[in-house]
């Protein structure tokens, strides 16, 4: 890659407009460099789905800057820094179509080489593959309906097809087996090289290897570092992995 991706939270505080002035993110720093994997992980309610909305600037700071590639988001023309990354939401969002133009939503030009590659990466091109109908396959009302976990690899596919140089998964492989969902972080090493990739999760086997997993409680970062170091040293950590 060029370098390209990196995001940075520096003395970041937020609280939602409407939200009786409480702070959902309290004085949270630290860095995402190029092409890293970082892991947020964090019981219910942590903060980590408003963490990463700051980046494509869903919301902004109450307090303190989050820069990507170096430069304050609120300097940055909210569409054009989307272009950048590609957001899997908690609730996947297919629409009635085909599978097709499902993976390709937001990426009309995408040819079926790059549409097929990135449907592979996600896991997904085998189970397409097994319908009736292929990549042509109905989707939504009157056609296939894919279980919880295929939806996900879908979207997981619309994202990749964009070829974000920041790819923001919350929570969107929480319905996928983990062979598979290993299968999926194996594929965006090997073909995605230099995608910075922020990945929200509820189990820890989906963050362990990641370069390094920012664990948050109650709006406070109360770790950082790897699998290793946190089962060591972090509290919050060690109790999600018993639980
Ligand atoms: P999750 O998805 O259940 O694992 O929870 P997190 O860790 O992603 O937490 P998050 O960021 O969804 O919520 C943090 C806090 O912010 C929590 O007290 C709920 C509150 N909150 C979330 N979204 C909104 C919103 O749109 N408006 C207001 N006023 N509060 C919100």
């Amino acid at each position: 890659g060029d370098g390209k991706g990196r995001i940075d939270f520096e003395h970041v505080s937020f609280s939602y407009e409407g939200g009786h002035g409480e702070s959902v993110l309290k004085d949270i720093t630290f860095s995402c460099l190029p092409g890293e994997t970082v892991g947020i992980i964090g019981s219910t309610g942590s903060g980590k789905s408003s963490l990463v909305g700051l980046i494509p600037r869903f919301y902004d700071a109450t307090k303190g800057t989050v820069r990507v590639d170096g430069v304050d988001v609120r300097e940055v023309d909210p569409k054009l820094l989307r272009e950048k990354m590609a957001i899997v939401p908690q609730k996947t969002v297919l629409f009635t179509g085909t599978v097709k133009e499902n993976i390709r939503w937001g990426k009309e030009e995408a040819t079926d080489e790059e549409m097929e590659l990135a449907a592979r990466m996600a896991q997904a091109h085998d189970f397409i593959e097994r319908t009736p109908d292929g990549y042509q396959a109905r989707v939504g009302q009157g056609g296939i309906n894919f279980s919880g976990g295929q939806k996900q690899r879908l979207s997981i596919a619309r994202a990749l097809v964009r070829k974000p140089e920041i790819l923001i998964l919350d929570d969107s492989t929480s319905a996928v087996d983990v062979a598979t969902e290993t299968k999926i972080k194996e594929a965006l090493r090997e073909y995605a090289q230099g995608l910075t990739c922020l990945l929200i999760a509820q189990r820890i086997t989906s963050v362990m290897d990641a370069d390094k997993i920012v664990v948050l409680d109650q709006g406070e970062l109360v770790g950082i570092g790897t699998h290793e170091s946190l089962l060591k040293d972090c509290r919050v950590y060690q109790e999600i992995f018993q639980s």
